[in-house]
């Protein structure tokens, strides 16, 4: 990303997490209770989470970047402490361990969980305790990527784009939805799966408590919608100029995440063109398209890397958490001898909450892009160039050049 970098630190049982985030341009309206601690809740939900989610409560400390409620296009940093701290002080301090230690105070764990950043970990960065890798491999992670995509969709707000997301499946169970609704996580968030079938909802519960019930976890796929977007972010000319391009990225980082599709995705590499691409028509109430639209939208919002106008549909395919409180067979690292992989307190099933990360990482990707073609160093600056644009999209009507 060349207009929006963010930076996240911290270990899962550490004392905080933190984060800086640039690129956010002067004179947003930004208040942590009101736009990023929500998010942050949302992300902490879900059913399927396990005992951590009770003992925090996540909230965004703002360190720098903000005067008087409003950014000073200088760099955001916000730090959220974990409560589980207190707990962790021995096993996770930063001073060498004292002589005398207990070794088992500094909970290691040395037989690598099949899935996880464990075992490539300790091999990769030559080290004995699988912790050293676990702690940052962590998805707690998230956390900081969900407040600095608060953040950017705050800064999208300002220009009507929405980014919502909902459930599709989870294990073998999968919604059926026909439409979206206006405001998507309005919706989705009533649902405990976070799902806008409420068949499929009971049937993805009920394939948790199963999943739970055997010691196993479940995987499933989230889909991200951005709506309001106008034409033209991103770029057809180079390859790492296309926005479809920089989205999977940003989306196949999630951890877990295993395929991400656009649209409709591999569906499409299934059926004939015809029953493929999206008939132009026009379409005189969409300002944001020039007066032109689809009369369908399978391309998921976006042609040739360039936002359409049409919604921007993005799918994530979480695959299921690693640890299993019936574990996979693996081998101790201290003498090579096979053994279970380690259990670690976890999660059954963390799609829900994928869901709002994939929210968050396509907000910091669509700010990036929209700060691209819009660019300004205060919020008033973006808008005269963006309300420049839709002047232009709508005056260019039908002529011959
Ligand atoms: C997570 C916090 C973690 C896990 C989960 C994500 O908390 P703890 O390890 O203390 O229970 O619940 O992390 C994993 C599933 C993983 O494999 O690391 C969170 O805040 O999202």
């Amino acid at each position: 990303m060349d207009r929006i970098h963010f930076h996240t630190a911290g270990e899962s049982h550490g004392r905080a997490l933190t984060a800086i985030l640039e690129g956010i341009p002067a004179g947003l309206s930004l208040e942590m209770a009101r736009d990023v601690d929500p998010e942050l809740a949302r992300r902490q939900g879900g059913y399927g989470r396990g005992r951590r989610m009770l003992i925090e409560t996540d909230r965004a400390d703002l360190l720098n970047g903000v005067r008087l409620g409003e950014t000073l296009g200088s760099p955001i940093s916000m730090v959220v402490w974990n409560r589980d701290w207190e707990n962790w002080t021995v096993a996770m301090s930063h001073a060498a361990p004292p002589p005398d230690v207990n070794p088992k105070a500094l909970k290691p764990h040395y037989l690598p969980r099949p899935g996880h950043a464990d075992l490539v970990g300790v091999l990769k960065y030559d080290r004995r305790d699988v912790r050293d890798i676990l702690e940052r491999a962590s998805a707690r992670e998230t956390t900081m990527r969900v407040a600095c995509g608060a953040i950017a969709k705050r800064f999208l707000a300002e220009f009507g784009v929405r980014v919502g997301s909902h459930i599709l499946s989870i294990g073998a169970a999968e919604a059926e939805i026909r439409e979206l609704p206006e405001d998507l996580n309005a919706a989705a968030d009533k649902s405990p799966v976070r799902c806008l079938d409420e068949g499929a909802a009971a049937r993805m519960m009920a394939e948790i408590d199963a999943a739970k019930e055997r010691g196993d976890t479940l995987g499933g796929v989230f889909e991200v919608v951005a709506t309001g977007l106008p034409v033209g972010l991103g770029s057809h000319v180079s390859w790492d100029r296309k926005l479809d391009g920089r989205l999977a990225r940003a989306v196949m980082s999630i951890h877990a995440v295993k395929g991400v599709e656009i649209g409709i995705g591999f569906e499409g590499a299934r059926r004939p063109g015809s029953q493929v691409h999206d008939p132009i028509v026009r379409a005189e109430e969409k300002p944001r398209t020039g007066g032109i639209g689809r009369a369908s939208n399978r391309a998921g919002g976006l042609e040739g890397g360039v936002t359409t106008g049409e919604p921007l549909a993005v799918r994530g395919a979480m695959k299921p958490i690693s640890t299993l409180r019936k574990p996979l067979a693996s081998v101790d690292l201290r003498d090579g001898s096979p053994g279970d992989a380690a259990v670690e307190r976890s999660d059954v099933c963390a799609v829900p909450a994928a869901g709002v990360v994939g929210e968050a990482m396509v907000a910091l990707v669509l700010a990036d892009a929209f700060l691209e073609k819009f660019g300004g160093d205060s919020v008033g600056e973006v808008r005269r160039n963006f309300e420049a644009y839709l002047a232009y999209l709508n005056e260019r009507g039908f002529r011959e050049r």
